[in-house]
């Protein structure tokens, strides 16, 4: 089945901002995607093209739509549906930069998201077992969910501050039992807050975690352990941080709150929060340009819990490698949109897997309706989503179709990580 044309238009995210949407036509096959935004992003990112006109104060993505229309529906029209790196690779070629910046990360990743999608269709098969043939996986597994309860950071508008707090019910036996233990938590949270705050503390952050009018850390990870234990979950579930902390690094030292950190003193305190508070994963612990904080992290806590990499790695093979050399950090943030196209970002998981890294697959703070990555992380047999709190549909969209693919597997559905 051939591609007839591909087009594209302005629609908007979670917060507002316009993004791109791709529509891809084959035979009788039309599918699309939609792309998502970050607020906290790295810096070597795939460049993510805006307008920069007076319209939606710059964020416009026309030129990235029109890039779209024209340039990238010549190239691929009257290619092969099914040929997904084919796709890409043109897609690539026809960009000529290593990040992008001619076509735009937004124009690329929604044509090769639709494309997988419309893939899937001409091969008759669900999504996540086209991307699981893609990337030379049969296993499928649900991810055990990171979810953000407690929104910080530019999540938040709050600055010095840890970026995200994550319930992780690992102990559940399926994903339908994350969800239950996880939206039971949450409602209990969310009481615990009203009456410590007030009604205005059940108002929610971007990625629909509340948002903690407490200065000092350690208070906020015990309201969430409180929450856990008032709902009866203490020992099925774990306690996940990103820190963000590029966001927080100035001249070689870190700020939270009121306190000054080295990169030392850091690794000090996430190894006394890891102890106190059963955290299992710490993301972005050190900020992305300081290589050494982060090995020196990973030589401490490295062994005992996870150590994730989202800004310093930014889904690329260049520095996940470095990463894998130096001893970095011990998983992967996927983020399909960081790297700028499907093919990639499998390349990215696989290249992590084979390092015995764990790899944890992200949606992004601004997100849309579109449920790819919960395809994604099923077909990589990842093991760990990070898709934010479970309200919203911007949030829900990717839980709940967590529970249809679960659901859709039966009797050989895996819960877990890989
Ligand atoms: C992160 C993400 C998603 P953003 O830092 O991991 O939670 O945030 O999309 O703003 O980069
Ligand atoms: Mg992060």
């Amino acid at each position: 089945m051939k591609i007839d044309y591909v087009k594209a238009r302005q629609v908007f995210d979670s917060r507002g901002n316009p993004t791109v949407e791709a529509e891809i036509k084959a035979g009788k096959i039309i599918e699309r995607a939609i792309v998502a935004s970050g607020a906290s992003t790295g810096s070597n990112e795939a460049i993510e093209l805006r307008d920069k006109e007076t319209a939606f104060k710059g964020k416009g993505v026309l030129k990235a739509v029109s890039n779209i229309n024209k340039k990238i529906n010549s190239k691929l029209k009257g290619m092969g549906i099914s040929a997904q790196k084919e796709i890409d690779s043109a897609m690539l070629e026809l960009d000529g930069t290593e990040n992008k910046s001619v076509l735009g990360a937004n124009a690329v990743v929604s044509v090769s998201m639709a494309a997988a999608r419309a893939g899937a269709k001409a091969k008759e098969i669900p999504l996540y077992q086209y991307l699981g043939e893609l990337a030379g996986n049969k296993k499928f597994v649900l991810p055990v969910p990171q979810m953000n309860v407690l929104n910080g950071g530019k999540h938040a508008g709050l600055e010095n501050d840890i970026q995200e707090r994550m319930i992780c019910p690992i102990g559940a036996k399926t994903f339908n039992e994350a969800m239950q233990i996880s939206t039971e938590i949450y409602h209990i949270l969310k009481s615990l807050m009203k009456k410590k705050f007030g009604s205005v503390a059940g108002l929610i952050g971007d990625e629909g975690g509340f948002v903690a009018q407490i200065k000092n850390e350690e208070e906020k990870l015990e309201l969430i352990l409180k929450a856990v234990e008032e709902a009866g979950y203490l020992d099925k579930v774990s306690l996940a941080i990103d820190c963000a902390s590029s966001e927080f690094f100035k001249d070689g030292n870190y700020f939270i709150g009121e306190k000054k950190f080295s990169a030392g003193e850091l690794t000090d305190f996430y190894s006394e929060l890891t102890e106190k508070f059963n955290i299992y994963s710490i993301e972005d612990g050190m900020a992305e340009e300081d290589w050494i904080g982060w090995k020196q992290l990973t030589a401490k806590l490295g062994n005992k819990i996870q150590i994730v990499g989202d800004d310093l790695l930014v889904t690329n093979i260049k520095f996940i490698e470095k990463a894998i050399k130096e001893k970095s950090c011990n998983a992967l943030l996927l983020k399909v949109n960081q790297i700028g196209s499907v093919t990639e970002s499998i390349e990215s998981a696989n290249l992590s897997f084979k390092s015995n890294w764990n790899v944890v697959v992200s949606h992004r703070s601004g997100e849309t309706e579109d449920s790819f990555i919960a395809d994604l992380a099923v077909g990589l047999g990842a093991g760990q989503s990070k898709f934010g709190a479970p309200v919203r549909s911007d949030r829900n969209a990717k839980y709940n179709q967590l529970l249809r693919i679960e659901e859709a597997l039966g009797k050989n559905a895996v819960f877990g990580k890989k």
